[in-house]
């Protein structure tokens, strides 16, 4: 699918601010790939629909998951998990993308998981650092984003885990793997 059908199909479900920060996403996204080796077009892709499914009703989500049969335990955990998953099963089916690897920097967009592929730190990077972005801590990540890929996703992992833990919120496990396997693989 090209850039232009894409934007076209993502405008039409998600508008306003949440579309902008959807371009601020494919802006970035593409910049990280150039610098650091992950391909332009699968992360142009994946940045678009990253989430196409995020202003959906939660009983539709939960019906997505099921029929999807996307891991059941995130329905134990907040909606605000549902989307990326829900969003690389309706891109397969309705949209026939079967490029697993733009599918997974989708699924895994929001909660991480272990040894993420270099696409699926773009995306999730992309999705934090994006210019619209102005959570506590976000510029040190901007920061670290020009310099090492790995010690910006760290960052923005261990913000958001921080984040939850001040709200006294559920951590996914798959969040906390990310988190573990960078403590594992980096020098940090
Ligand atoms: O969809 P966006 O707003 O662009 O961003 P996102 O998909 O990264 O979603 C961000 C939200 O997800 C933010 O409120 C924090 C939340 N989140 C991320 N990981 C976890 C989580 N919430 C819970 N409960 N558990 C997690 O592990
Ligand atoms: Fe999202
Ligand atoms: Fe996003």
């Amino acid at each position: 699918m090209d850039r232009e059908k894409a934007i076209e199909i993502v405008g039409k479900k998600i508008k306003g601010p949440r579309f902008q920060h959807t371009l601020g996403v494919v802006d970035t996204a593409i910049k990280l790939a150039e610098k650091y080796g992950a391909n332009r077009e699968q992360a142009e892709i994946a940045a678009i629909f990253h989430d196409y499914a995020k202003l959906l009703p939660i009983s539709e989500l939960k019906n997505i998951l099921k029929e999807g049969q996307e891991d059941d335990s995130l329905l134990l955990y907040h909606p605000e998990l549902w989307h990326g998953p829900a969003a690389a099963y309706i891109l397969k089916k309705e949209f026939s993308i079967e490029d697993e690897e733009i599918l997974n920097s989708i699924r895994f967009h929001t909660t991480g998981r272990s040894n993420m592929s270099l696409l699926e730190k773009v995306i999730y990077l992309a999705d934090y650092i994006e210019p619209g972005r102005s959570f506590p801590g976000v510029n040190e990540t901007r920061e670290l984003a020009e310099k090492d890929l790995d010690q910006a996703v760290f960052k923005a992992i261990s913000n958001t885990i921080s984040f939850l833990v001040e709200k006294k919120a559920a951590i996914y496990p798959d969040t906390f793997e990310a988190y573990n396997s960078f403590v594992f693989n980096t020098d940090s």
